[in-house]
Parts: C-alpha cells; sequence; structure tokens
C-alpha cells in the first residue's frame, strides 16, 4: 500500500493525516497482544491509573507485534512519506492517565521523523482524543517559531487554558491510524486514567556525514534502560524486507549499552515516557 499524492501533500502541509479504520481487521489482535504485553515486565510497575504507564521497545516485545513493521499498510505509510529505506525508530505502549500537555517530539530541520499512533479506546475530545495544531511541523517560519516561544505559557500569554487552543480534535474508534510529523505541537486533555495506546516511529535514513546525529537520537532511549535499539526478538525473526528498515540503527546503536548502565545508577525506574 501507499498513499496517495494527496494524501502525503495533505501530510506534508498540515503535519499529520488520519486513516480512518485502516487497520480495522486487526483491531482483535492488537487489542489482545497489547493486553499481554505489559503484566512481567522486568522494571515496570504495573499501571495503577496514578500516572502514565509506558514500555518502550514495545512493538519488538512479542513475535505477532513485530509483524506491524512488515504490514504492508504500516510500511506503506514509511515508504510514501519517508522514502522505501526508512528507519525504523521505536515503539512505545501506553496506558496513559489524565492529559499531556502541548509539546512536540522533536524538533527536526533536516530528516522527517513520524509517528504512527494506535489508539485502542473510542476517544473524543472529552475523553482524551489527540489533538493537533496543523502546520505547526514547519519549524522555519514565523507561526513555527511563535508557537516554539508561546505555547508552555498560554495562560500568561493568551489568558487560555492548553484545552482552550486552537486545533482540531482527532476522534478515534479503534483501527483508525494517526500519522504525524513529531515536530507538530500535539495534546490531550480530558483522558481517564487507562487510556490505551500505542506508538511506532520512523524517520527518514540519515546520510553518512550526519550519522552523529542519529547517534545522539538513538542515545536517548537510555531513559528506558535498554542497552539497544531493538529486541532480540524484532532483530531475529526480520525478513530482508524488515531488516532494510533495521539496519541503520542497528549499526549505530553501540553506545546505547553504556549509557543506560548509566541510567540504571541515576535513575530510580526507567522513563515513564
Ligand atoms: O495521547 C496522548 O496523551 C499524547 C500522545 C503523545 O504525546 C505522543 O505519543 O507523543
Amino acid at each position: 500500500m501507499r498513499l496517495s499524492a494527496a494524501q502525503i501533500d495533505f501530510f506534508e502541509t498540515f503535519g499529520f493525516i488520519k486513516l480512518p479504520q485502516l487497520l480495522q481487521d486487526s483491531v482483535d489482535w492488537i487489542t489482545d497482544e497489547f493486553t499481554k504485553t505489559f503484566p512481567g515486565q522486568k522494571e515496570i510497575t504495573p499501571h495503577d491509573g496514578m500516572k502514565r504507564t509506558c514500555i518502550a521497545r514495545f512493538i519488538d516485545q512479542r513475535e505477532k507485534m513485530n509483524t506491524l513493521l512488515d504490514d504492508p499498510r504500516i510500511e506503506g505509510i514509511g515508504a510514501s512519506l519517508l522514502g522505501e529505506n526508512f528507519n525504523y525508530m521505536g515503539s512505545d505502549g501506553n496506558y496513559y492517565t489524565g492529559e499531556s500537555g502541548w509539546h512536540r517530539d522533536g524538533f527536526h530541520h533536516k530528516y522527517r521523523h513520524i509517528k504512527i499512533a494506535f489508539y485502542l479506546d473510542q476517544l473524543d475530545g472529552n475523553s482524551g482524543a489527540l489533538r493537533v495544531i496543523p502546520g505547526s511541523h514547519r519549524l522555519d517560519d514565523r507561526f513555527g517559531q511563535d508557537l516554539q516561544a508561546k505555547m508552555h505559557r498560554s495562560q500568561e500569554q493568551w489568558e487560555l487554558k492548553g484545552s482552550e487552543l486552537p486545533a482540531v480534535v482527532l476522534d478515534v474508534t479503534p483501527g483508525d491510524i494517526l500519522v504525524f510529523n513529531h515536530n507538530m505541537f500535539h495534546a490531550s486533555f480530558n483522558g481517564g486514567s487507562n487510556r490505551r495506546m500505542f506508538t511506532i516511529n520512523m524517520c527518514e535514513r540519515y546520510q553518512e556525514e550526519d550519522l552523529q546525529q542519529l547517534r545522539d537520537y538513538i542515545a536517548g532511549a537510555a531513559r528506558f534502560w535498554i542497552d539497544r535499539s531493538y529486541t532480540d526478538l524484532m532483530m531475529n525473526t526480520a525478513t530482508p524486507g524488515r531488516m532494510v528498515h533495521l539496519e541503520q540503527v542497528m549499526a549505530n546503536d553501540g553506545h546505547l549499552a553504556g549509557l543506560s548502565a548509566e541510567m540504571r545508577r541515576t535513575m530510580p525506574e526507567p522513563a515513564r515516557g
């Protein structure tokens, strides 16, 4: 599957796209696998509804979930927006509690990074649906710069709470897929204490001269106390097709184990997001 030229242009213009019911036929097994991934995770406290619980390398944990990367619909989103040889950049699985304030996931000028979000509950603006500010992924224009300077102090700046800022609320039904540029401002408000969601991150393949930037990005995952970017399961079960999306990160994550060891010494628990 490839996105149409119109879908790609929409994504490039507004920074996100919703693909209604793209994975409708897979909701049951995905939800089942999601549930099975949480119990018994080493070093992860079971979700108690008080704060977000997050598992890094989420789709890496179980063999069936690994295959989402091979699914032509998911692979096709990456290939359409990032090129045929895009990198898989990890995944997280979450039980969210409450809201997520406005933020960008990245500030990438040269390489496009995207997030594919799978929400497993029916959500709208009153129950924690993701909201986005269309066009806010554009870092280089005045709009993007204004947002960077002002979004974190909306009350002082505009006398408005985060939930009152102008945004598109992306209502979801399980099976819908949301895709957004990491640079885009996004948030959620009014969520309950057990909102289920997981992500798959991807980026364009880095050029040789920028590999240090890629290594710096990979280093950020040390806060999750992981020694490699991918699990052995994800790497060992990879088809040649999947390996195209793993190989650049596998060749550049040699520093992660040392950094994670340092984090284990200095953090009380792995990061929750
Ligand atoms: O659903 C949410 O509360 C926020 C999701 C989010 O910020 C993210 O995945 O980057």
